[in-house]
């Protein structure tokens, strides 16, 4: 799928999307829906699209076959001799999910247990070909009402834009997302002098594994440190937060192995006082659906990286696509499961392999 803008990070540039949709079925016919969130190349995390397919194929699947797992609660254990891979998992096990809230007729949302109909959104907004057009693009999300704006760095593109940015509009709520690109050796000094310009976080500014660096960070900042890319399970989570690794946590669906793993997450921070949010990934419609989902959970009091589908896609494969308010917020669908329909001709048209698999 094309995306409508091309969106640059610290570690590449997306221009369009090749997705995993998973649909699972049982015996009466219902299905359930998910996503991998996997990217094409293995620079964001390990995984990709290649590796997901595969192991949920030759791994997910024949595990799940050898579990009788009966509910979706119980997936994310059977599937816990699989290291890493998590994107791979996540897809499979938040389709069970929505399959399992569709039988039982409830919202996905209400069945995980989310608390709020309405969930509070930003925007990730990927580096630009010039400060100018960016802050352009911080005015048009501005205008249509998102509450948070964040903005990708990368070493060379850093202070000048925050300093840019903050210059033209000083008190919104603004942060920054650098997708590991720097080092604490080499870059304290510009870190340092990100505390100054009053961002609600500073997203994992350092290698996945460096949490240990991380924690020294915090310790010279006020600014909060969010962990994205470093928080993989609740035992991550855990651990960051008994170092003082970060204040802030950015759970994604994908990156942790679905909605259990999310959920334990956000109690575990909830009961530390540790705000956490939805991060995304470039999301379909479907993708996009379960992060609305998530969203609802308590713990989720930070506006998410959960966006209009028309920021990304000319025609996304959800009906209707997802929208947001004057607000910046997004209402919780009232159908059963995910709550949106998914587009069964629009994918058809667009895929390029399919497998079914008979449990
Ligand atoms: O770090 O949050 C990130 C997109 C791809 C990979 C990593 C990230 C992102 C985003 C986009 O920031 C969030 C979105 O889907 O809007
Ligand atoms: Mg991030």
């Amino acid at each position: 799928m094309p995306l409508r803008a091309a969106f640059e990070t610290s570690f590449g540039v997306t221009t369009s999307r090749r997705v995993i949709v998973l649909r699972v079925f049982d015996k009466t016919g219902a299905t359930g829906y998910g996503e991998c969130t996997a990217m094409e190349a293995p620079f964001y995390n390990h995984e990709t699209v290649d590796s997901a397919w595969s192991v949920i194929l030759n791994f997910v699947a024949p595990i799940l076959a050898s579990a009788k797992v009966t509910n979706a609660s119980c997936v994310a254990k059977a599937l816990e001799p699989i290291i890493g891979n998590r994107m791979a998992i996540g897809a499979v096990e938040t389709a069970i999910w929505d399959l399992e809230a569709k039988l039982c007729d409830q919202p996905l949302w209400e069945y995980l247990g989310g608390t709020r109909s309405e969930i509070n959104c930003g925007v990730s907004i990927g580096l630009q070909k010039s400060t100018e057009l960016l802050t352009e693009s911080v005015s048009r999300e501005l205008e249509s009402g998102y509450q948070r704006i964040k903005i990708k760095i990368k070493p060379g593109q850093d202070i000048e834009l925050v300093k840019a940015v903050r210059g033209e509009f000083p008190d919104i709520v603004l942060s920054v997302d650098a997708n590991s690109a720097y080092s604490l050796d080499k870059d304290v000094r510009m870190l340092e002098e990100l505390d100054d310009y009053g961002l609600l976080m500073i997203e994992q500014p350092l290698a996945a594994g460096d949490l240990l660096e991380h924690a020294k960070l915090q310790r010279l900042l006020k600014t909060p440190l969010c962990l994205d890319e470093s928080i993989t399970s609740l035992r991550d989570a855990q651990q960051a937060l008994e170092i003082d690794a970060c204040r802030i946590i950015n759970i994604k669906l994908g990156r942790v192995g679905g909605h259990t793993s999310a959920r334990s997450i956000q109690k575990f921070a909830e009961q530390r006082g540790i705000p956490v949010w939805c991060g995304g990934m470039l999301e379909t419609g479907i993708g996009r659906a379960h992060n609305i989902a998530m969203s609802t959970l308590e713990g989720f009091t930070l506006p998410g990286d959960v966006s209009a589908s028309a920021r990304y896609w000319h025609h996304d494969i959800i009906d209707p696509p997802v929208t947001v308010g004057p607000q910046g917020t997004i209402l919780a669908p009232s159908a059963s499961g995910i709550g949106y329909n998914v587009n069964e001709q629009t994918i058809a048209s667009l895929t390029v392999r399919s497998q079914t698999v008979l449990l």
